[in-house]
């Protein structure tokens, strides 16, 4: 079924040079650009994309890393493109991320893990009408 899914190229990613790098892994898998902007988070942003994380320990540096620079945010599709973009993303921790992922081949930590990808349906449409409002279809 085709999918739409929200993605953050974070600011590690940016810094560090390897957006290129990044979205040719999502390109060549197959999945659309629809969407894509560069974006300085602000903390409002921030706290209302993590509303599941902000009374977590680890909020208050996962805040200070997300507003750090500059991230690219966009829109995927194509089939199963929540699930494709998470498996092409690897594991949460970066050190332990499969080889293959991009998580597991290009970082190194549990928290600077250079991309975000919606993890449901319902995080995907509320994702989108977060960060792109426009492209919300009308119903
Ligand atoms: P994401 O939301 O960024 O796609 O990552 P995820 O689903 O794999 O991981 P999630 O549990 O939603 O965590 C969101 C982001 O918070 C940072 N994090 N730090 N214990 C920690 O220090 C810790 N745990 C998570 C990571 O940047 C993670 O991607
Ligand atoms: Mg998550």
């Amino acid at each position: 079924m085709t999918q739409r899914t929200f993605v953050l190229i974070k600011p590690d990613a940016v810094r560090r040079g390897l957006v290129g790098e990044i979205l040719h892994r999502y390109e060549a898998k197959g999945l659309a650009i629809e969407a894509l902007e560069l974006r300085h988070v602000d903390a409002e942003l921030a706290d209302a994309h993590y509303a599941e994380h902000v009374e977590r320990d680890f909020y208050p540096p996962l805040r200070a890393f997300v507003t750090s620079g500059p991230s690219i945010a966009m829109i995927l599709s194509g089939d199963s493109a929540i699930e494709v973009v998470r498996l092409l993303n690897g594991a949460t921790d970066a050190r332990v991320a499969a080889p293959g992922t991009i998580r597991g081949d290009l970082a190194l930590s549990n928290r600077e893990n250079l991309v975000h990808g919606s993890d449901s349906p319902e995080s995907a449409e509320r994702e989108i009408a977060l960060w792109f409002p426009g492209e919300v279809p009308a119903r």
